[in-house]
């Protein structure tokens, strides 16, 4: 079920994919996602903000139902798995509660959220943000990609509507329970020795945008005496990250740079950079992003995601479920989630992580075995089958 999505924005210099929010490649998996849904016979729905849902049994406010899925779009140059595997697991295991001639006693939906990864717009989890008000839709509107389109000149052109994104507690209350099945995104699977694990808790983490103003000028004819150049206290922000977060024992990155104008023979008058900075405690997280505040650098808050610890009694119930005869390991992430959103919203979320053999995430070597995904299936498949009785 993964292969008819292998070749939609995969770059095949490198076989990894680039699947931006509202993209050609994200536009032709919403084509797919809505062809899987028609197949099963299944109430399709999008949301008003671009997240879409499909319905075995109509689910309403008084009728909530158990829903599974995750997301599509990628990272750029991400890999095969992140989302996707979440998505097809979810119409796997309803293909196999079908086939166990399992009748849910409420309404099962599959969903897909909308721009899970930022990558275009620089907010992760946009759809399911926007769905939970945790994200203002005038703030959503106009942020803008790199080449300065704003999130509403494109949901324009992708023939939605711009000005009905927003909270939606209409389709949030046909939520009662939401399990996201995800790939392991580090190696503690591998190191339980278990194909299958349950999601203990997110880590906070959060996105800053740094900018380090210069003076553009010429590269050969400037003394260095008269230099402003940007570069040296963006190279001083990397490298002091790195120091405050093995201090402070939580993780900084800085994996995204826009240098302006950006000649090879002149001193750049702008240096933008972006921080991903995440750990256990949330104080220390912060307080590495107040240690890297330099005088006259700009330093804007783009996202924070709270610590979510998932809903004891539910994860629990799934590493019963999901684990056979032993209980399937209970394993915290350092990677944000629309589960955790949705957790953050009140809705009863849950994980299932499969096993990544060597935990690479983020890049076209992310990979999950054969066997492994199917044990991931059935687990779902086992986990809805015990939540929807
Ligand atoms: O960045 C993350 O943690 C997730 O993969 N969006
Ligand atoms: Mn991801
Ligand atoms: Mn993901």
């Amino acid at each position: 079920m993964l292969e008819p999505l292998a070749h939609i924005g995969r770059d095949p210099a490198t076989g990894g994919y680039v699947r931006d929010g509202w993209s050609d490649a994200d536009m032709e998996l919403r084509e797919w996602f809505a062809g899987e849904a028609e197949r099963r016979g299944l109430d399709l729905r999008e949301d008003r903000n671009g997240n879409l849902w499909a319905w075995w049994g109509s689910a309403s406010r008084d009728r909530p139902g158990v829903v599974t899925g995750s997301h599509l779009d990628s990272v750029r140059q991400g890999g095969a798995y992140d989302g996707p595997l979440g998505v097809v697991s979810a119409f796997a295991a309803l293909d196999i509660l079908r086939r166990r001639g399992t009748k849910p006693s409420v309404p099962l939906g599959v969903a897909c959220f909308t721009d899970e990864e930022g990558a275009r717009f620089g907010v992760p989890c946009m759809g399911s943000r926007l769905l939970t008000g945790v994200l203002e839709p005038e703030r959503a509107l106009a942020l803008t990609d790199d080449s300065g389109d704003t999130l509403a000149g494109v949901l324009t052109k992708a023939g939605r509507a711009p000005y009905e994104i927003g909270r939606d507690d209409e389709t949030l209350a046909m939520v009662g329970t939401f399990v996201e099945l995800h790939v392991e995104q580090g190696r503690g699977l591998v190191d339980e020795g278990r194909p299958v694990g349950v999601g203990r808790a997110i880590w906070p983490h959060g996105r800053w945008r740094f900018d380090f103003h210069g003076r553009a000028d010429h590269a050969g004819s400037t003394r260095l005496a008269d230099r402003d150049d940007p570069m040296l206290p963006f190279a001083r922000m990397v490298l002091a990250a790195r120091t405050a977060a093995e201090a402070r024992g939580v993780v900084a990155t800085v994996g995204k740079v826009r240098v302006s104008p950006g000649n090879a023979n002149a001193i750049p008058g702008l240096v933008s950079a972006w921080l991903d900075a995440r750990g256990a405690d949330e104080r220390a997280v912060r307080d590495l992003v107040t240690d890297l505040a330099q005088a006259g650098v700009e330093v804007r808050e783009e996202s924070w995601t709270p610590v979510v610890d998932f809903d004891v009694a539910l994860r629990e119930r799934l590493a019963r479920v999901a684990g056979g005869d032993t209980p399937a390991p209970i394993l915290p992430t350092g990677a944000g989630h629309d589960a955790g959103i949705l957790a953050t919203a009140g809705v009863p979320s849950a994980m299932l992580f499969v096993r990544n053999p060597t935990g690479v995430s983020h890049s076209p070597a992310e990979h999950a075995e054969q066997a492994d995904c199917e044990a991931g299936v059935i687990a779902l498949a086992d986990v809805l089958e015990d939540l929807c009785r």
